[in-house]
């Protein structure tokens, strides 16, 4: 073991304190192995907390016409036909017990007058089945997530940015970080690991919905220890996020306000959804209200901040402040704008990576013996769109699936709890960080913020070949710039470390969107690329990459049939929403 570089041990080592890790790590201890999870953040403020306005569930408790099949046919059909049906039937199957869960374990989800769980509106779901706690449903289910991990003695080692996975005899043994302030380096064996790292949504600025995560931590982790990566290029734009002030420019305006009926207008007063989707105007699917906001404002119909309005006031203050809390407190206080008397103005915001690590269904293991990915990071369920609300109830039935495996397999080896080594690949990782620190003074932060801009311009809602080729040529000119640099000197370097580790990950992971978007000559979803403006029925596939000894190897596997019983769930009529 390299000098000074402490060593722990576990069976399951839990990477992430989101909604994935903390429910993989619940599962896991429920069975019987014993768990870490390591963490930049505290563990109750990660990404999900930005998935404000709800979750969905085939309950039909409003709704009494929904069912499970109901929630696989618009998951699958709204993916633009990508979505793996395995995992969108084991999503939408196993939501409601996962809903369940989370109300024994005190996530007081709003209820109808009659003591029901209540259900809102969310875009293209045919029938109200999203529960919600007013506009903060993502905090409440990880505060849930964190009281029940505490309640079974979950260990949590906070503060610590992992920098690599350890590979030992092809299989992953645990993972090295350091602390984020202290720069002490931990050795993490463990017989299994599982990702709940997030997305990459950080590499596009000044429009992301959280500015100061979200490189693509787990998802680099994952290629450089050898796995493979799938739909890259799928990147969901939100269509709202705030324009102003500056510095919070892109934060989340819930889909709930457009769910609590708010419409979208542009600076002529047009209510412009009705040209771009006139059946099912505000509540279309995500990538065409994206596109539809977008295009207003790229055409010279935007507001002064250069977004388009949304306009919930004939709502009224009481209805507002019951079920929009948040967004009304939110404005109030950046912006100064009463939402219950005017409209917010909003444009596009990169919001969820729709790709990521590729997992078998039932498991969530990926193409690496030992490593698994649940939620953000990991891909399958969403395809080229993704619906609003299937983000947390995939954190919680794939997280759980994640961890039940990890502890079973975990304890297979017999060879004691993390009883691996790793000695050579933690000397590695020990010189990596050594060699940065010693490589003289750097700034990764003006690199990230090139690399942000880059891609917002050459790789966002909108892409051509001829951006892309010259996203990928900057690319490389940053990769190589980054390779020379150090994030040495005084004070603050083990923040600088961090933003260098950031940095690679975001340079990873932007090179693989933008050969995956590359690769895909059409448009689908929230791919657009006004290069090749149609659907191609012939890309009905799954771009997957891996790490090859020339770099990037990019490739299309077709997508598995939807199985006999659900496919005339997805035929004709079963597409019409419940109008308001
Ligand atoms: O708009 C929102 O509240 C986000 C929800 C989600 O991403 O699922």
């Amino acid at each position: 073991m390299a000098a000074d570089v402490l060593t722990r041990r576990a069976r399951v080592l839990v990477i992430g304190t989101g909604g994935a890790g903390l429910r993989a790590a619940i599962a896991a201890v429920e069975s019987g192995a014993d768990v870490l999870v390591v963490g930049k953040r505290g563990r109750a403020d990660a990404h999900t907390v930005m998935a404000a306005g709800g979750i969905n569930a085939a309950l039909g408790t409003v709704d009494p016409e929904d069912s499970w099949q109901q929630h696989f046919a618009d998951t699958v059909r709204e993916s633009y036909g990508l979505a793996h049906p395995a995992v969108a039937e084991i999503l939408t199957r196993e939501a409601p017990a996962a809903i369940q869960e989370l109300v024994d374990w005190g996530c007081a989800f709003a209820r109808t007058p009659d003591g029901k769980l209540d259900q809102r509106y969310f875009g293209a779901h045919r029938y109200r089945r999203t529960c919600y706690a007013g506009d903060h449903t993502g905090r409440d289910i990880i505060e849930a997530l964190v009281r029940r991990a505490e309640a079974l003695g979950v260990p949590f080692v906070e503060h610590t940015h992992v920098t690599r996975l350890l590979v030992e005899d092809g299989r992953c043994a645990g993972a090295f970080g350091f602390d984020l302030r202290t720069g002490e380096q931990t050795a993490f064996l463990a017989d299994a690991v599982v990702l709940g790292t997030g997305g990459h949504t950080s590499l596009w600025h000044p429009n992301t919905s959280r500015t100061d995560e979200n490189w693509g931590e787990g998802i680099a982790l994952a290629l450089s220890a050898g796995a493979e990566l799938m739909d890259m290029e799928l990147v969901q734009f939100h269509p709202t996020g705030l324009v102003a002030p500056e510095d919070i420019a892109g934060t989340l305006v819930t889909e709930a306000v457009r769910g609590e009926g708010g419409i979208l207008t542009n600076a002529l007063g047009e209510r412009f959804m009705a040209r771009y989707d006139p059946e099912r105007m505000e509540l279309s699917t995500r990538d065409r209200v994206a596109l539809a906001n977008y295009t207003e404002i790229l055409e010279g119909r935007g507001g002064p901040h250069g977004g388009v309005f949304l306009d919930v006031s004939h709502r009224g203050l009481d209805h507002i402040q019951e079920r929009l809390p948040k967004m009304y407190r939110q404005l109030l206080a950046f912006q100064g704008v009463d939402i219950s008397k005017e409209p917010m103005e909003v444009a596009p915001t990169a919001h969820y990576s729709m790709g990521g690590i590729a997992v078998e269904p039932e498991t969530h293991t990926t193409t690496v013996p030992g490593l698994f990915a649940a939620g953000e990071c990991a891909s399958g369920l969403h395809g080229a769109n993704r619906l609003g609300g299937n983000s947390l109830v995939d954190i919680l039935v794939f997280g759980r699936r994640a961890g039940t495996e990890a502890a079973r397999i975990a304890g297979q080896g017999g060879a004691g709890v993390g009883g691996g080594q790793a000695a050579g690949a933690v000397a590695d990782a020990a010189g990596e960080l050594d060699a940065l620190l010693a490589a003289g003074e750097g700034s990764p932060k003006e690199l990230q913020d090139t690399l942000r801009s880059l891609m917002w311009e050459r790789c966002g809602v909108v892409r051509t070949e001829a951006g892309l080729l010259v996203c990928l040529e900057e690319l490389a000119g940053l990769t190589e710039a980054s390779g020379a640099m150090g994030v040495g000197g005084d004070g603050e370097r083990w923040n600088r470390l961090a933003h260098g580790m950031d940095l690679r990950s975001g340079l990873m992971t932007a090179e693989a969107t933008v050969r995956g978007a590359l690769a895909r000559r059409e448009t689908r979803g929230a791919h657009n690329r006004s290069d090749f403006p149609a659907l191609d029925p012939a890309l009905t596939v799954n771009f997957r990459q891996r790490m090859g000894e020339e770099g990037l190897e990019v490739w299309a596997e077709p997508v598995p049939a939807v199985p006999e019983d659900l496919a005339p769930w997805l035929d004709g009529e079963a597409g019409a929403p419940t109008r308001r």
